[in-house]
């Protein structure tokens, strides 16, 4: 099996509305050693403790595509990546560098927005857009959205355009659920979650997911996981570290999916 390694991407220079997400990566990691909780997780693994699990800090960024430069190097040595970050738009570079490593996998996002706007004010890599970079040069063979929320027309054309396969918040509520046959990449945008569960991230968008539901979701995962990413938390707009503390806990329930 290969080696999960946790690693911080500090990194909030492409977000459209609020900055404070490099600052995440450093809370997320208080949060998770604060001593209030254990490191087991629901299904009985203790991933931070488990041998093919390593913290090897974080990112040294400067400049966007430094993003890929350095997931590549860790990729090559070997190991799976469990990206805490940052902004969306670090999810680009992290996918482009596994397209170069990993064979053909689908990407499951659990967001409130698509994140396919094709440029936002400008910038085509915007955390508006990492999906549209990936699926216009085809780096995953499927698109799984969840908790989706916040369409406009542009973003529904872009959706037909990719042919991604969206479950709308509605939808979900009204029992649909991705199903999944490939390795499986996941990007999971806090704010996917209801802002009552996740007040700390940027957007506030209500009508969203429930913490229990996104953690069934995780669970139920019956696919090899190749990586995973968990984006935009942002302590400016934190109470309490609830959304730290919640961070933590998708972190350990993914990385513990990783590992059995
Ligand atoms: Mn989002």
């Amino acid at each position: 099996m290969k080696k999960v390694a946790l690693v911080g991407v500090p990194w909030d220079k492409k977000g459209s509305y609020l900055g404070g997400q490099a600052l995440a990566p450093a809370r997320i990691r208080e949060a998770l050693h604060c001593g209030s909780a254990n490191y087991w997780t629901e299904l009985n693994v203790n991933p931070i403790e488990h041998k093919d699990f390593e913290d090897i800090g974080d990112l040294n960024l400067k400049k966007y595509f430094d993003i890929e430069k350095q997931m590549a190097l860790i990729l090559s040595k070997n190991m799976r990546t469990l990206a805490i970050g940052g902004d969306h738009s670090m999810t680009y570079p992290i996918i482009k560098a596994h397209y170069q490593f990993s064979g053909e996998f689908d990407i499951l996002q659990i967001d409130a927005h698509g994140d396919l706007y094709d440029e936002f004010e400008g910038d085509k890599f915007s955390h508006a857009c990492p999906f549209a970079r990936i699926m216009e040069q085809n780096l995953a063979s499927r698109l799984i959205q969840v908790g989706i929320r916040a369409i406009n027309p542009h973003q529904r054309e872009q959706m037909e355009r990719f042919k991604v396969e969206t479950i709308e918040m509605h939808q979900f509520d009204a029992g649909q659920r991705p199903t999944f046959d490939k390795p499986l990449y996941i990007s999971l945008d806090l704010d996917g979650l209801d802002p009552a569960y996740a007040p700390g991230v940027s957007h506030h968008e209500p009508g969203g997911l429930t913490t229990r539901e996104v953690l069934r979701l995780i669970q139920s995962i019956n696919v090899p996981i190749i990586g995973a990413d968990i984006v935009e938390y942002n302590p400016h707009r934190d109470n309490s570290d609830m959304t730290a503390m919640l961070a933590a806990k998708l972190l350990k329930e993914i990385a513990g999916k990783m590992l059995s």
